[in-house]
């Protein structure tokens, strides 16, 4: 049976993305090549180093760290400066109704996101009440494909793996939560995320009782 909810952020309960290539863009423009909106789709879900990392290698550039560091940390503060004026109206169709959902049928609630600037997100769209626990990329040592931010969520709610479903738009995600031993739906296309046990366009197409059915489906 289902117990635990566990979801991603950026992609599943609010559209930050568009924030994200607005930022990383800016930084490319500014060492000097362009930066699309396909190259950008290979970011979905990577750590903030690893997501420089890639951006360097589209403009064909080798840096040291200490250069690194200090790009990433320039990007991060447009990041930041957007996701601050961030209100209710920007979470996505059904996250809300959905989040309710679960709590009104006495499932528990995670937050698994490999963002350090989750809080911030959180706060300013008012969801910070739904979640009983809270993981973020400044609780983990390891990035998703690692299952290391699922795990802890549930180990935090004090759930076991076999009762969690992940919530995830990213491929990766997905991984991580195969390899946390939890159940998945992918909140997307199911060309890119097949590999979840289901895959819904948003999470309007989402409810505990459809949840529930999946789940039993998967036993019998
Ligand atoms: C999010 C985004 C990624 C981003 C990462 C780190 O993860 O999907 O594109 O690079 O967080 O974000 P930050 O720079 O804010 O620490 P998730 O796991 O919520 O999809
Ligand atoms: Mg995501």
């Amino acid at each position: 049976s289902i117990k635990a909810c566990l979801f991603d952020l950026d992609g599943v309960l609010v559209d930050t993305a568009k924030y994200h290539y607005l930022a990383w863009k800016r930084l490319a423009a500014e060492l000097g090549f362009e930066f699309t909106e396909r190259d950008n789709e290979r970011l979905k879900g990577v750590s903030r180093m690893a997501s420089l990392d890639i951006l360097l290698s589209v403009g064909g550039l080798e840096l040291d760290d200490a250069v690194k560091l200090e790009l990433a940390e320039r990007k991060n503060n447009w990041y930041f400066d957007m996701i601050s004026k961030m209100d209710a109206s920007e979470i996505l169709p059904g996250a809300l109704e959905f989040l309710k959902d679960c709590r009104e049928n006495g499932l528990k609630v995670a937050l698994g996101s490999a963002s350090k600037n989750a809080m911030t997100i959180l706060n300013n769209t008012g969801l910070t009440p739904y979640f009983d626990a809270i993981i973020d990329g400044t609780r983990t040592a390891s990035a998703k494909p690692d299952p290391e931010v699922f795990t802890l969520g549930a180990s935090e709610l004090g759930i076991s793996p076999e009762h969690c479903v992940v919530f995830e738009d990213a491929e990766a995600g997905i991984e991580a939560a195969r390899r946390a031993g939890m159940r998945s739906v992918g909140i997307g296309s199911p060309s890119t995320l097949g590999a979840a046990d289901l895959v819904v366009a948003s999470l309007a197409d989402m409810t505990v009782a459809r949840l529930r059915d999946i789940a039993a489906g998967q036993q019998a």
